[in-house]
């Protein structure tokens, strides 16, 4: 069950660029920063109440990023990410609906999280993520 938006993801060309407009112009706190390698990027996490932004910067030409940036120079959202309560379950959901898995499985993401997308051209033009924290 999906229970809020966890984050939106945002493409930007440089952290450090774009990092002191969020806190800076909007008074939002970078809350934590990590390279995620698999995804090839790198990101700074900000709170807006229940709802993260998560802003990512590639790290090579090939990232899934650099490519969105390629098409959208000035950069822009990303992606939306959605938290469930079963990822599992949701992917099972999506694609009995006729939905396009980019992940079949969910795979690690940032902050300890397993990740699953969805592909953007069978959810009508929105990148999004399944997200849930990691089992321990
Ligand atoms: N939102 C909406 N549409 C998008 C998109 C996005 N973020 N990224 C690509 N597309 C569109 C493209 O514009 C293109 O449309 P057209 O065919 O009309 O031009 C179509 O999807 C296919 O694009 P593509 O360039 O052929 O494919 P890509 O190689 O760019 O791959 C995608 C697209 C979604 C499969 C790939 O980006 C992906 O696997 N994403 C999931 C993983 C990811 O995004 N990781 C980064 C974030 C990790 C994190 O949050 O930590």
């Amino acid at each position: 069950m999906i229970t809020r938006i966890d984050h939106l993801g945002i493409a930007v060309k440089s952290l450090d660029e774009t990092v002191p407009y969020y806190e800076k112009a909007l008074g939002l706190k970078c809350e934590h920063r990590e390279e995620v390698p698999s995804q090839k990027v790198r990101t700074a996490f900000f709170s807006a109440g229940e709802v993260h932004i998560e802003l990512l910067e590639p790290t090579s030409p090939d990232s899934a990023v650099a490519k969105f940036l390629e098409k959208n120079p000035a950069g822009g959202v990303h992606h939306i990410a959605f938290a469930t309560t079963d990822i599992a379950e949701q992917l099972k959901q999506a694609s009995g609906a006729g939905v396009k898995l980019i992940h079949e499985v969910p795979i690690e993401g940032a902050h300890s999280k397993m990740v699953a997308f969805l592909h953007p051209k069978s959810t009508y033009g929105v990148l999004t993520e399944l997200c849930a924290p990691k089992a321990h």
